[in-house]
Formats: C-alpha cells, structure tokens, sequence
C-alpha cells in the first residue's frame, strides 16, 4: 500500500496557522512523523494561502526535502502556479494531486506534466461535474488513463481516484466506488487507484471505524494507495493485515516485523469513545 500522508493541509486549523507564520518546527515535526510511519509521499495542500499559494509550495518542499531527503512531496493543488512553483522546487519524481477532465484545467497542467514528468492522480470528474454513476466516473477515470498514457506518462506512474461520497446521504455511494476501483483494475492492469477515504463516514458517528472498515474492502477491490493520517495506529495495523491476507506480504515479513515492532499493540478503545 502506498500511503500519501494528510496531515499537511491548509484546510486544518494548526497547518494554516503555521504556513502563515512560516512556522518550520511545526511543519518539519508533521512530515518527520508521518514519514517515520510510513508514509511514501507527503501531501501538501496550501489551497488556503491564496495568492501566497506558490511561494508556500516552494517554501513547504523545501524545507521537508531539505530535512527528508528521500521524502517526496504529493502537491495537493488546484493552482498552476502553485503546482509549476512545486515541481521546480522539488528534487526526485513528486505526485500531482490532482488533474481531473475539466479541459481548462487540463489545458493548463497537461504542459507542466510534459515537462517536469511527475507521477499524477486523476480524478474521476469532468465539466460534466461531479457524478453518482458508477458508469460515468469509470468512463471518466478510462478517459484520464487514455490521455495521460498518449503523453508518455506510463501506467504505473498514474493513480486514479474514484472520488469518495458519503453514504449517510447517498446509500450506494461506497459500493460506487468500490466498483470504480475493481473495473479500472480490470481493464487497466497496472494502473493505481487512490483515495481519501474520509469522506465515506461523513455525518455519522464513530468515523474511524467506519473508515478502516471502508479501507479493508476498497483494498479488497484493489486500492493500492491511499491518501490518509499515517499517525492513526489502528488505520495503520489494519492496512498491514490486510495487504497479508491478500497475499500481498509474501512469508507474512511485514507482518511479522510489525508484530514485532509493537505496531499492534494499540490502547484499548473506551467503550464510550465518541467520534
Ligand atoms: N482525493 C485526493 N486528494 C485529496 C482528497 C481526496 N486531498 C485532500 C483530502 N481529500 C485528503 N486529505 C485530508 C486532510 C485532512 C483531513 C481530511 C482529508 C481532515 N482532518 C481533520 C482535522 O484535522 O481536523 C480530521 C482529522 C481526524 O479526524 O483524524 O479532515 O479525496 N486525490
């Protein structure tokens, strides 16, 4: 499982406080963490910063790659500039969260994909907007896949999110996505699929649970890469079970070096435990 670390995003009270004040420690102390749990990329999202969005991206990848070395960035951003300002500032191959089927934006990232060669995540949306069907967001994610490999961006340096609803409000909206993920891995073997899962649980108590569980049946269905708190113990213990029993763990070492390191002694969870 490729984890994406989330926990450096504007949308979160202490990050925005600290990008703003160009607090270093704070951010440093979130990526040394989510790095030493595992995380293979550290999502950035500086949407928050506004007009000061590409200074904060370039500021941001430097100071992580300059302490983390190995450490790639995931640049979580809606903005050209911001995205062209990271994939200048940042050494080795980042991931682009996100391009999606909207031409303009399209327009505007397929030229800075050509030239800086990173790893992308497409999102299962298009000027149609946002769609329910699991028909339609397939035929979106196939679309993203046919175009990003006729630039020469290889399969397996492109991630597919089939985009996540809650199913407090929509009953069908986890097995939608859970079909989205098996058919791209079908038919497109080789390619990733990606998500943030926290949507699932959305306006419903007990959202932890609600997004382990969701976790172990998308990987299941092949989600191989997820954008997630990697500091979330009992998230983390239950990803490595299961990538063993899917027979993705071969003589169960990871499981066992896991054991072993003590990642599966988790504190019990308090029977009145709310949220
Ligand atoms: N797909 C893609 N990129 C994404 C998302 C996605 N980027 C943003 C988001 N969704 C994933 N990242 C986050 C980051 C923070 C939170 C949720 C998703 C978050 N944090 C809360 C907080 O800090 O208050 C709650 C944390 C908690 O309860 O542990 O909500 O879907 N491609």
């Amino acid at each position: 499982m490729i984890i994406i670390g989330e926990r450096i995003n504007s949308t979160r009270k202490p990050i925005t406080a600290a990008l703003e004040a160009r607090d270093a420690d704070h951010i440093l102390n979130e990526a040394r963490r989510q790095w030493e749990a595992g995380a293979a990329y550290l999502d950035v999202n500086t949407a928050m910063m506004r007009s000061a969005e590409a200074e904060v991206m370039t500021w941001v990848i430097e100071l992580i790659q300059d302490e983390l070395p190995e450490a790639l960035v995931a640049i979580d951003s809606a903005n050209p500039a911001a995205v062209e300002a990271g994939f200048k500032a940042h050494k080795g191959r980042p991931l682009l969260n996100s391009i999606n089927g909207e031409k303009e934006r399209m327009d505007a990232l397929m030229p800075l994909i050509r030239e800086y060669n990173p790893r992308v995540i497409g999102l299962t949306i298009d000027d149609g907007g946002i769609s329910q069907d699991a028909d339609n967001r397939y035929r979106i994610g196939a679309e993203l896949i046919e175009l990003l490999l006729e630039n020469k961006i290889s399969l397996d340096d492109i991630f597919v999110d089939p985009l996540i609803f809650p199913v407090s409000a929509e009953l069908q909206a986890g097995n939608v996505s859970l079909a989205i993920i098996r058919r791209l891995q079908q038919n497109y073997p080789g390619v990733h699929t990606v998500c943030g899962l926290s949507n699932i649980s959305f306006g419903l108590p007990e959202r932890k649970l609600i997004n382990q569980v969701y976790m172990i049946l998308a990987m299941g269905h092949g989600l191989d890469a997820a954008i997630i708190d990697p500091l979330d113990r009992r998230m983390m213990a239950s990803i490595i079970t299961t990538t063993t029993l899917l027979g993705q763990d071969r003589v169960c070492r990871n499981f066992l070096k896991a054991y072993r390191g003590g990642e599966f002694n988790l504190d019990p969870v308090p029977a009145t435990a709310a949220e």
